[in-house]
């Protein structure tokens, strides 16, 4: 007898719980918050529709297919924890904002890993329920060229997310647009949108994708600062009345991942004798009012 096909997802916050409402269309789903599954979850779509979905409760069974939504800073301890069970081909995405993490999993990991990136807009409003706040763009991809199992990307494509060959460009870009966006939402206290109408958050982030261009030069990533900026307007333009995951950190006095986001920018500046200003007064803000 054939068993259904079920994805894992770790990490039931906004994103974990968008996604796995979308991937529950085509698979079984099991979702898992910190120390528990859940086994129902509520989705609130654009036109205000709010959707039931029933999920599985797997705690036992080899895994084949499991997506890491947890904060950036406990992606590697979810790994570890659920290491045991993963099959020796476990196709593996990392979801989740900041940059770092990934790489340790790949490392880590007996196979490929996937590496996506989201700039879908959701607010978890309770611990089963999620607001979907803003359409965006997910891309995933590998960095190795081998040949890559089709049954993954048809079921992702099929959720709208769209494979990238150059994965490592598109999560540099926006860590940029997380390292513009997200302190200031913050600094502000507003919404995405608000960003734009405000001269002096306009000015940090022109500063800010500045010092991102000149370290990006040194080592070799192509970001010049005008491609930051544009990219970064579009992003605030299409989810203009979210509210930046770390000002919804922020608010909820959690930690937040300023340390993978322009903290990454800082020490790989600071390896290569880049004046990190910019950054460092980003991550100096916010650590100054968060929980470290
Ligand atoms: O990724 C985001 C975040 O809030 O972390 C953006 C794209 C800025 C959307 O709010």
């Amino acid at each position: 007898m054939s068993h259904p096909i079920l994805w894992h997802i770790v990490g039931a916050g906004a994103i974990g719980q968008y996604f796995a409402a979308e991937l529950s269309k085509q698979v079984h789903v099991c979702l898992h918050a910190k120390q528990h599954t859940i086994n129902q979850i509520e989705l609130t779509d654009l036109n205000k529709h709010i959707q039931t979905i029933d999920l599985e409760q797997d705690d036992q069974n080899p895994i084949q297919y499991l997506i890491i939504c947890t904060k950036a800073y406990d992606a590697v301890q979810a790994f570890e924890t659920y290491r045991s069970r993963l099959t020796e081909h476990c196709q593996i995405v990392c979801l989740f904002n900041g940059l770092g993490p990934q790489f340790e999993i790949q490392t880590q990991h007996t196979a490929p890993v996937w590496l996506a990136s989201t700039t879908v807009g959701a607010r978890k409003i309770s611990s089963n329920h999620v607001l979907h706040t803003g359409q965006g763009i997910t891309i995933f991809g590998q960095t190795t060229q081998i040949p890559k199992p089709s049954n993954i990307i048809n079921t992702l494509e099929k959720m709208h997310w769209c494979h990238s060959t150059n994965i490592l460009h598109v999560l540099y870009l926006k860590l940029a647009i997380n390292s513009l966006i997200n302190p200031l939402t913050v600094i502000f206290n507003c919404n995405n949108g608000k960003l734009l109408n405000i001269k002096k958050a306009t000015n940090i982030m022109m500063a800010l994708a500045l010092e991102i261009e000149s370290i990006c030069k040194k080592v070799n990533i192509e970001l010049s600062s005008a491609f930051i900026l544009q990219n970064t307007y579009q992003v605030i333009e299409k989810t203009a009345q979210n509210y930046s995951s770390m000002h919804q950190d922020v608010a909820n006095k959690r930690r937040t991942e300023i340390q993978l986001i322009n903290g990454y920018w800082q020490n790989l500046g600071q390896t290569h004798n880049i004046n990190v200003e910019q950054n460092t007064l980003m991550m100096d803000k916010i650590m100054s009012f968060t929980v470290k």
